[in-house]
């Protein structure tokens, strides 16, 4: 494949003052899920995951937990990489921003952007959230009842700063910016959050300040030291320094570059898809493809935060609930781009009907009956196959086209209804086919019913992988799908009839509430 695009996704780099909670886990599940799929397909894939470290933020966590930033961020960054394995992410790098590699990537990011005359030394006098990390102007705050300023978006606190700064000549961008929107249509998704972003960037961009003076936590400005860069642009170039920036002419940098998605939260939305197509096309660089805002979470209908105590920390719902439904959850539960509620009562609603009874009870019922009626080895449908087996297996065929659509703009959710549709299609079939009553009258005709079930649930669990990695390969395993005949092309190469089949064991068990739960 020399030569070839690798497709390049990121997930935001997660500011490590926090604990990782379920909206970190969401963001980099979906990632995952597309790199998976890629993969899959034979794509060659890099998958970006990794950590904000600088900041004024952060620096105030580590003076709070009365360590160095270094020091504080070498311990919590490891938090943001223990999740990754507990989610079984499949990221391929993990970014740090205090590495090395990226303090050189900035730093070039930053004289690319000087030496285009596109940096100029000013002093800023305005609102700073620490919370957000971000300038505000008056028409974006309010005022609370007791008197403190806060971000009408976010409800951050602000502070009134005051400084010399260099500034990036973020207004004379404006028509270029549009213009870029213009031509690519996609480049922000969904739709609704591309006419928010458009109708921003129309009505006047100021020049932006990059660098801070009044703390020392960060990357140093070349050629000026006093200052430090701005959090949000150095956080930004984390996504080219992971492919080998400043190195452009590299052999990663090409392949990857630009970036096929950034997926982030409606949060940060306009720092991805304003400020940094802005410094890229300012430092001579292509912007992304595409950048996508999902929706947010809250826990039983309130705002998630650690100040109400309701933090959902994926640990905890694995532990509960198994990691494959938590993931088939997130995914399914709320159409991908909306704002969706966390629920005790919605997970196990999930975690039973979809999982336990949809599909657990179909591979479980035709399994076993392979099992105990065959021998275990799989029938030879070839002599007594009908057209309803044909009907069930084209169904299966048909969803391939559907997921790459559906994935191609991020529906995750409509991806798992339509193998779910299938699923139910599958479940029908058993029903009208009652191969339990075939056993004794024609069992020839039970073998072709059983063949296109174990079929159908091959072609199932392969799409399955990118979902749920662990129970997908169960499946498989189960159906003595050999590790190498899982990919996307292996969907149209058959079961071989006469292969045999290990005793099945039952992949989602039912979800039962514990005595002390409401
Ligand atoms: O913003 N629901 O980092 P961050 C859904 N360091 N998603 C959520 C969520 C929720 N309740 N809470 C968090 C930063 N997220 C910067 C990013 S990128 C160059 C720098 C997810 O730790 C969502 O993806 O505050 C959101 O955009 C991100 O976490 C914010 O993570």
């Amino acid at each position: 494949m020399a030569g070839s695009k690798t497709y390049y996704l990121t997930t935001p780099i997660y500011y490590v003052n926090d604990a990782p909670h379920i909206g970190h886990a969401y963001t980099t599940l979906a990632c995952d899920v597309l790199a998976r799929f890629h993969r899959l397909d034979g794509k060659e894939v890099f998958f970006l995951t990794g950590t904000d470290e600088h900041g004024q933020k952060v620096e105030k966590a580590a003076v709070e937990a009365g360590v160095d930033p270094q020091a504080f961020t070498d311990r919590v960054s490891v938090n943001f990489r223990d999740l990754a394995t507990a989610m079984a992410f499949s990221n391929d790098d993990f970014i740090r921003t205090t590495e090395d590699r990226h303090t050189r990537s900035a730093q070039a990011i930053w004289k690319a952007l000087a030496d285009n005359g596109e940096i100029y030394l000013g002093s800023y006098a305005g609102w700073y959230a620490v919370r957000d990390e971000a300038f505000y102007t008056d028409s974006e705050l309010e005022t609370r009842a007791d008197g403190t300023k806060v971000a009408k978006t976010s409800g951050a606190t602000v502070e009134w700063v005051e400084e010399p700064s260099y500034f990036f000549r973020l207004s004379e961008w404006q028509d270029r910016l549009l213009d870029f929107y213009d031509k690519n249509p996609d480049f922000i998704r969904p739709e609704s959050r591309r006419n928010e972003v458009v109708s921003f960037v129309r009505s006047g961009l100021k020049d932006l300040s990059v660098s801070r003076t009044t703390f020392e936590w960060g990357i140093p400005v070349p050629g000026d030291e006093a200052h430090i860069m701005y959090v949000w642009l150095d956080a930004l170039t984390n996504y080219i320094t992971a492919v080998g920036y400043p190195e452009t002419d590299s052999e990663l940098f090409r392949r990857c570059w630009p970036a096929d998605l950034h997926m982030v939260g409606k949060d940060i939305l306009r720092f991805h898809a304003v400020y940094w197509p802005a410094f890229l096309m300012a430092a001579g660089l292509e912007p992304p493809k595409r950048v996508f805002a999902h929706g947010w979470w809250t826990n039983e209908g309130q705002k998630i935060s650690k100040s109400l105590g309701n933090v959902i920390e994926p640990n905890a719902l694995i532990e509960r609930y198994g990691l494959d439904p938590v993931r088939y959850f997130l995914l399914r539960e709320v159409p991908f781009g909306n704002d969706g509620d966390f629920s005790h009562r919605a997970m196990v609603g999930r975690l039973n009907g979809d999982l336990a009874n949809d599909l657990g009870n179909l591979c479980q019922r035709v399994l076993s009956m392979i099992s105990r009626n065959c021998g275990g080895s799989l029938p030879d449908p070839t002599t007594r196959q009908t057209e309803a087996d044909v009907e069930l297996i084209t169904g299966a065929d048909a969803l391939l086209p559907r997921l790459r659509e559906e994935l191609d703009v991020q529906a995750f959710h409509t991806a798992l209804a339509a193998i779910w549709a299938v699923i139910g299609e599958a479940n029908r079939y058993i029903d009208s086919q009652a191969p339990w009553a075939l056993r004794k009258t024609d069992p020839e005709r039970m073998g072709a019913v059983l063949y296109a079930l174990a079929e159908t649930i091959r072609k199932i669990a392969i799409l399955l992988q990118i979902f749920m990695p662990g129970s997908a390969a169960a499946i498989l395993e189960q159906l003595s799908v050999p590790t190498a005949a899982r990919t996307l092309s292996d969907l149209d190469v058959p079961l071989r009839p006469g292969v045999s089949m290990p005793k099945p064991q039952p992949v989602f068990p039912r979800y039962v509430e514990e005595e002390e739960e409401p």
